[in-house]
């Protein structure tokens, strides 16, 4: 294990003392410990975040600290190739990236497949890494970092969960809203047409979905919960709605709807009445920490009308409901609804597990 208290200083005392990421439950120790400021930007993904250091370094030669999870690895190669390789403009990084499904962990099966593979995609990008299990292999980043700074190349550390402990335990999450995220989902599926389809985003909201389903015995719909692809929510959902006669709801997190946020622009021009949009908005990345999403400030109202959505519907608190549930639902125009929601309260909260199962429910 290792502290670390220890491996932030050993960044900065290699003078890397800007860092932009996107959050991760394994690397939550870690960005913990990173005040929010201009010294470090949460980033919507994990390509912004490389590109966001990158433009640090034009500025200040120093070699930014870029955090993220392996499976937003993908959503970063764009700029690490096309910009930040030894054969294009040759810019230094340091990447901590957090190894889910590592070979020697249990993991999800969206994980095990990235997990397999991550130190793979690293060797073809020919960025040398350590992976990160003790103090001694400290000692070896720190000898990488100060090649890379030399050779003005990519460094990166693979950790694994667990692996980093913290002195202080970490702050309990606060909510920014305060409508019951399980009444909110609870009634919602209650009141659902039967043909309904929901494809809902990955964090908590999946599980949630599934996990009240259950609790409750409802059968109205059937979802499909997305493990993985972070931000595509509404595009899987814009692609099946184009040709269902179902209604087609997207449940997405303000985390993911961000994640890539030009997709809602494809839903506002193509999209047919039958898509609904849904953004639980609850300020927080929530299954991976409670990091700020800082989406308290966007005015989806203008935003989604901007982009084409025809009706905008506002949920903050749990007065009328029902109704206002049933008022989004039965809209015959192109509608997005905000909802102003609580962080979960679920304690132990399954995870979808048979994919194929879920998947073939779900086209039946
Ligand atoms: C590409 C990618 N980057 C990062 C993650 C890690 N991750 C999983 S869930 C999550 C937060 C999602 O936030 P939000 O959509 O607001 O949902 P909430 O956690 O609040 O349920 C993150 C960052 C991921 N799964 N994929």
């Amino acid at each position: 294990m290792i502290k670390v208290e220890g491996l932030i200083n050993l960044l900065k005392r290699n003078k890397s003392d800007f860092f932009s990421g996107v959050p991760d439950s394994v690397l939550k120790n870690f960005s913990s410990l990173l005040k929010d400021s201009k010294k470090h930007i949460i980033a919507t993904n994990e390509g912004s975040a490389v590109s966001i250091g990158i433009g640090q370094y034009l500025s200040t030669k120093k070699i930014p600290v870029i955090y993220m999870q392996n499976s937003g690895l993908s959503n970063a190669l764009n700029p690490l190739i096309s910009i930040a390789h030894k054969k294009v403009y040759s810019i230094p990084l340091i990447l901590v990236i957090g190894w889910r499904g590592s070979p020697n962990t249990k993991d999800e099966p969206q994980h095990n497949v990235k997990g397999k593979i991550t130190r793979s995609i690293l060797k073809l990008l020919d960025i040398k890494y350590t992976i990160l299990r003790s103090d001694s292999d400290l000692k070896k980043f720190d000898k990488q970092i100060k090649i890379a700074k030399k050779n003005k190349s990519i460094v990166a550390c693979l950790i694994e969960q667990g692996v980093l402990k913290k002195k202080t335990k970490l702050k309990k999450k606060k909510d920014f809203y305060s409508l019951d995220k399980e009444l909110f989902l609870k009634t919602f599926l209650q009141n659902l047409p039967k043909k309904t389809k929901i494809i809902s985003s990955t964090g908590y909201n999946s599980r949630e979905l599934m996990h009240l389903r259950k609790k409750y015995q409802i059968k109205n719909g059937k979802d499909f919960y997305m493990v993985g692809g972070m931000g595509h929510t509404s595009s899987v959902a814009l692609g099946y709605s184009l040709t269902s006669k179902n209604k087609t709801v997207c449940i997405d997190g303000d985390g993911s709807f961000l994640m890539h946020l030009g997709s809602i622009k494809s839903a506002g021009t193509f999209a047919n009445k039958n898509y609904k949009y849904i953004v639980l908005n609850n300020n927080t990345h929530d299954s991976v920490g409670g990091q700020n999403t800082y989406a308290n400030n966007v005015n989806f109202e203008k935003l989604s009308k901007s982009f084409g959505f025809k009706k905008f519907f506002s949920i903050t608190n749990r007065k009328n409901l029902k109704k206002n549930i049933q008022n989004f639902l039965d809209s015959n125009k192109l509608s997005f609804l905000e909802v102003k929601i609580s962080n979960s309260k679920i304690k132990k909260l399954p995870r979808p597990k048979n994919l194929i199962k879920i998947r073939n429910q779900f086209m039946n």
